[in-house]
């Protein structure tokens, strides 16, 4: 199986990006977890985006905050998907990171997810492998199933609690 990088910008990111890995090892999908700043290791950052094809990757997570040119740095240097997390961390509450990610001119294409969206990061990540892993489209297959079956549970609770 191919596996996913998790790239964040600093390790103050960590929070959000636990997140992401959670969810990865959840579902059993192998992955990688490295710091990459667009501008304070860019040379790093170019060399791993260069090489992630070879080296068994088939998604890329990127994670920044602030003026968040991470993710778009990644993509302008793989043909693999880049999937880029908007980080809520500055006064402007992630609303900056949300458009410096998702505003990629174009050519050169981020696959965005909300504000600290990491769980919904490795979900897309799974999806982008799922099509040709079945195993993986599977395991998505049957969260799904079991998280129906949650929320039904949940409304024949309520619904006995209020309705006559
Ligand atoms: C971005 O700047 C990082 O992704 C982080 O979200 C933000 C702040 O970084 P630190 O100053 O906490 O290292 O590059």
């Amino acid at each position: 199986m191919k596996k996913v990088a998790i790239i964040m910008g600093s390790d103050s990111d960590l929070p959000v990006v636990e997140k992401a890995a959670a969810t990865l090892k959840e579902y059993e999908v192998p992955f990688e977890v490295h710091i990459f700043s667009a501008h304070r290791t860019p040379e790093q950052a170019r060399a791993f985006a260069l090489g992630a094809r070879e080296n068994g990757f088939g998604v890329i997570i990127a994670a920044a905050g602030k003026a968040a040119h991470l993710a778009g740095a990644l993509a302008a240097n793989t043909t693999l998907p880049v999937i880029g997390i908007p980080l809520k961390s500055s006064v402007l509450d992630g609303v900056d990171a949300l458009l410096s990610t998702v505003q990629m001119p174009s050519g050169i294409p981020v696959a965005t997810v909300a504000i600290d969206g990491a769980v919904n990061a490795a979900l897309l990540s799974i999806q982008i492998l799922g099509v040709s892993d079945p195993v993986c489209a599977e395991k998505l297959e049957n969260a799904r199933k079991a998280e129906t079956e949650k929320v039904l549970a949940k409304n024949a609770a309520v619904e006995a609690r209020f309705n006559v």
